[in-house]
């Protein structure tokens, strides 16, 4: 039943790392897939997930099933480092969530789950956006279009087009927003443009759905999740999935959360039967490890503090290798102005070249970045800025 079936091309972002792996320059740079690494390259288990998980090793006594929507503890720690300690949603016994595996399982259960609540709705979605939205959200069953959001041209915010098309959105339809930190191109909505955003969601009545995969990479925990909770203060309904892989460092423990908020206390009860519902029907309940120590961090003053300075460090680390980067590009020569660089957030930018000339920095420097050129900032570092630099200030000569 399966000799008919054809291959598949394998993602394009985690494809890139099994060319770099094979790649024999030791000059190679990978810039491809989302994954925090430090000035030496490693991306270190963070030391706050270390005690936690020491701790639990020791505390633990029993690996009997937990339940579909995982711990509570982990579900109330991370509605408050999302929504901040005392949000009306919170206060007003409105916000329901399920632990998921990833922020991917938490993007997936959430489609299905709006999807019954409204079979093949549609979702608006940034353009560009990240690749995985596509099929986390369309195989559910939703239905997708694009509203503008970045100009190539320009490197900057495509805004009033994005209002612009937004305006036709209605009671029914949801609109995907990146909370922060946005994933391919790195530009940010400012605190006004959200304000603009929140009003509309609220006189129009659709749905936002936000997701938050960033939170603490771009200026602050608080000041990320900025829009997230004005967005959750302006509207009755919403939606979020947080992914803890980057702001933890948990990419393969695989952990992050479902949570939607409701009209009111027993509408969200009803919900929440739904959405455990769903999980039930995809793989019953999460995996428990990574959830465990992201409720041990976050109920632990101690280990609190110390991840919060480790995420700090990260964040500094990314926002000073924007900077040199700018300076190292100019300083080579490159032709063009990439200030634009300097003024986004995260872990991602375009560098706003051509394929060509990506492809190129591939087999002639063995640079790596995904097709579109987009990079990963915390690929590069002392050692590897001139190389690159140049390489790049040379591709674009020719
Ligand atoms: N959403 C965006 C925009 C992402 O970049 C990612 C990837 O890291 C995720 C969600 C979810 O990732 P994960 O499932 O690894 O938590
Ligand atoms: O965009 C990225 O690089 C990260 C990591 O299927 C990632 O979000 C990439 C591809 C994928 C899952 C995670």
């Amino acid at each position: 039943m399966f000799d008919h079936l054809s291959s598949l091309p394998a993602d394009p972002i985690l494809g890139l790392l099994a060319a770099y792996r094979a790649d024999e320059n030791p000059r190679k740079i990978d810039l491809g897939v989302g994954v925090y690494k430090d000035e030496a390259g490693h991306t270190p288990v963070l030391q706050a997930v270390k005690e936690a998980e020491t701790r639990l090793l020791r505390s633990e006594e029993t690996k009997a099933y937990v339940g579909p929507a995982g711990t509570a503890g982990f579900n109330a720690a991370m509605q408050e480092l999302v929504l901040g300690a005392g949000h009306p949603a919170l206060v007003g016994n409105r916000v329901r969530s399920a632990q998921t595996p990833g922020g991917c399982g938490a993007l997936r259960v959430l489609a299905e789950f709006a999807n019954r609540a409204k079979e093949h709705a549609t979702i608006w979605v940034s353009d560009p956006t990240w690749a995985n939205h596509v099929p986390l959200l369309g195989n559910a069953g939703l239905q997708i279009k694009s509203y503008p959001y970045y100009d190539r041209a320009t490197s900057s915010l495509k805004f009033d087009a994005m209002v612009e098309t937004l305006k036709q959105v209605g009671e029914g339809e949801l609109v995907l927003f990146h909370a922060c930190c946005h994933n391919p191109c790195g530009a940010d909505l400012s605190r006004e443009q959200w304000q603009v955003l929140a009003e509309m969601a609220q006189k129009q009545g659709f749905t936002p759905f936000i997701d938050m995969a960033y939170q603490g990479f771009g200026d602050s925990l608080d000041a990320d999740a900025y829009g997230l909770r004005l967005m959750a203060e302006s509207v009755p309904e919403m939606l979020v999935a947080a992914s803890c892989s980057k702001n933890f460092g948990l990419y393969r423990e695989r952990v992050g959360m479902a949570m939607a908020i409701y009209r009111d206390a027993d509408s969200a009860d009803r919900g929440q039967s739904q959405l455990l519902n769903v999980v039930r029907g995809n793989y019953s309940m999460p995996p428990n490890h990574g959830g465990a120590i992201v409720e041990a961090i976050l109920t632990d003053a101690g280990l609190r503090a110390n991840w919060e300075a480790e995420l700090t460090e990260m964040r500094e680390r990314i926002n000073s290798l924007r900077s040199g980067l700018v300076e190292s590009l100019e300083k080579a020569g490159a032709v063009g102005d990439f200030h634009f660089i300097q003024q986004q957030k995260g872990m991602f930018s375009f560098l706003g070249i051509t394929p060509e000339q990506v492809e190129k920095l591939q087999q002639d420097y063995s640079i790596y970045m995904v097709d579109s050129s987009r990079i990963s900032i915390a690929g590069l570092s002392q050692n590897n800025m001139e190389y690159f630099c140049a390489s790049v200030a040379e591709v674009l000569e020719s």
